[in-house]
């Protein structure tokens, strides 16, 4: 069969005149919309006008002109059905042979700041999707298409044989289905934002393409890198901006990700270093340089080949010290053009700019939803945004932590919810200098942290991310001289912990909030 009719309405002009032009030159009559007709007119490409078809104006702001069943009979008749044909003779009706169309541009509407609610409303496509469905549903017939990208494709089949492939008819529909799909998601985002998404049943899914990856965890598994289409607030690996290197691995992905997060926490400047998901390194100080000298010296060793996170924008003097060491990713709000360019000598490591200097305060912060996958299924739950109060703190020992024990306690918690359970993290004067991640006791984890912290152990702080099911912990953490401890409490067996500590001197906090992380 030939393609002998077209309609074409579309939003996003970008070709169409060129397409059009060529489909006319191929004998296509081509039937179109308000300003697609006008452009196509106003272009010298022969076109008739929809009203022609339907024998009904465009009316209501153009909300009704192609909702006819003049359209949808042309789109939907099954060509070799007797019964169809007859029908379209009766009534005096004609095929649709090809169908293009783009929608209104509702996610670039929605994205824009000051965009109103009435806007957004009329920039819900109906007639566009419905002419889309049915095409798509009668692709053994009908050819649609909704990307520019098919524009060469299709014509080159029309000039060849007058008609398109079944296989291509069907690649085409199942991008439209997708399409459409994809398109009434991201409305019902908008809805489930505008009411403030309460419930994980308004989470939608809807997700878009960042790019396929070279490989996943290892490099015999297949992986892609998705992103919500409406922009996240605030510093995210998915709208950071790579300004230097090679491309994104997963790992790499992952752990930057995790790495933000934990410099997100912070009001004051902060620099993290990360291996594995895991902080391996984490300081604060009175600027970025001071941050990152103390996340370098919590452990020299492990940040070789980590990923280092900054809430500052990185400048020439710490860019120096950066360069010195072997780094996978150096992810901050922006570089300075110095920076920039004494990092951009090493081939092989990435930037990448955030753009926010100021992540959003730890208070204000609003879960996300997160999935995680299972065999055949997923859980959801809220992100842990749980921030701590210092009022919320109960001390449970004869001494009560000193002032600044308890900054190094706080410190200390805002890092071990982000260690993978069970976690045990030493801190003291500002940075870790112990982390005992993902084991699978809680003496075990200590031991690693203290053993880690080596000297730095002795006056330092200790906190762990879940409660202690006994003492043996503070009796650890007494013999490597920890100071103060913080953990949520809550154990059977807590005043085995309490005593321990007192036996010792230790000062110990309770938040009645755990943090397990897996
Ligand atoms: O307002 S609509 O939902 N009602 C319709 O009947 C209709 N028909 C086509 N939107 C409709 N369209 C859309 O108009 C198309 O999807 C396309 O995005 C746009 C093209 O309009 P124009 O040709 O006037 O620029």
């Amino acid at each position: 069969m030939a393609i002998k009719r077209a309609l074409v309405s579309v939003s996003d002009k970008t070709g169409i005149t060129e397409f059009c032009r060529a489909l006319a030159a191929q004998g296509v009559q081509i039937i179109s919309t308000g300003g697609t007709h006008a452009l196509l007119e106003r272009e010298g490409v022969p076109v008739i006008g929809i009203s022609d078809v339907t024998g009904f104006p465009e009316i209501l702001d153009g909300r009704v002109k192609t909702l006819h069943p003049a359209v949808h009979s042309g789109l939907l008749a099954i060509r070799d059905s007797a019964e169809h044909v007859e029908a379209m003779e009766k009534l005096g009706l004609d095929y649709i042979d090809l169908v293009v169309v783009n929608l209104y541009p509702f996610k670039e509407t929605v994205s824009k700041p000051d965009v109103s609610y009435e806007d957004a409303i009329e920039n819900i496509d109906i007639g566009g999707p419905t002419m889309l469905r049915s095409a798509a549903k009668n692709h053994a017939f009908v050819s649609v298409v909704v990307d520019a990208g098919d524009y060469a494709d299709v014509l080159a089949q029309i000039q060849a044989s007058g008609d398109t492939t079944l296989e291509t008819r069907k690649r085409l529909a199942a991008k439209v289905f997708r399409h459409t799909a994809a398109y009434d998601a991201l409305i019902s985002e908008y809805f489930a934002e505008q009411l403030g998404d309460p419930l994980p049943e308004s989470l939608t899914f809807t997700y878009e393409k960042v790019q396929e990856l070279r490989y996943g965890e290892n490099p015999h598994q297949q992986a892609a890198f998705y992103r919500k289409p409406l922009a996240k607030k605030g510093p995210s690996i998915t709208t950071a901006k790579q300004l230097h290197g090679k491309e994104l691995s997963y790992n790499n992905i992952n752990d930057a990700n995790a790495a933000l997060a934990i410099v997100s926490e912070f009001d004051e400047p902060a620099v993290v270093a990360i291996k594995h998901m895991n902080p391996c390194g984490v300081g604060i100080g009175a600027d970025i340089d001071e941050a990152y000298v103390k996340a370098y010296e919590s452990d020299p060793t492990s940040i070789f080949g980590g990923i280092v996170a900054a809430n500052r924008t990185i400048d020439a003097k710490t860019a120096d010290r950066l360069a010195q060491i072997f780094l996978e990713i150096i992810i901050a709000p922006d570089f300075t053009p110095e920076a920039l360019e004494i990092l951009s000598r090493k081939k092989n490591i990435r930037l990448l700019a955030t753009g926010n200097e100021q992540a959003t305060a730890a208070a204000e912060r609003k879960p996300e939803w997160l999935v995680t996958s299972v065999d055949g299924g997923m859980l959801v739950q809220q992100s842990d945004v749980h921030s701590l109060d210092e009022s919320d703190l109960q001390v449970v020992t004869e001494r009560a932590p000193t002032a600044e024990e308890l900054k190094q306690l706080l410190f200390a918690w805002k890092v071990v919810k982000h260690v993978k359970s069970n976690a045990i993290l030493l801190a003291a004067d500002s940075m870790t200098v112990g982390v005992g991640a993902g084991q699978m006791n809680r003496v075990g984890a200590a031991r690693i942290a203290i053993e880690q912290a080596g000297d730095k152990a002795k006056g330092a702080v200790l906190a762990s991310d879940a409660f202690f099911p006994m003492g043996d912990t503070v009796e650890l953490a007494a013999q490597a001289g920890i100071t103060a401890i913080i953990q949520p409490g809550g154990s059977v067996k807590d005043a085995e912990s309490v005593a321990a500590a007192n036996a010792a001197g230790i000062a110990m906090v309770v938040t009645g909030v755990r943090h397990f992380k897996h």
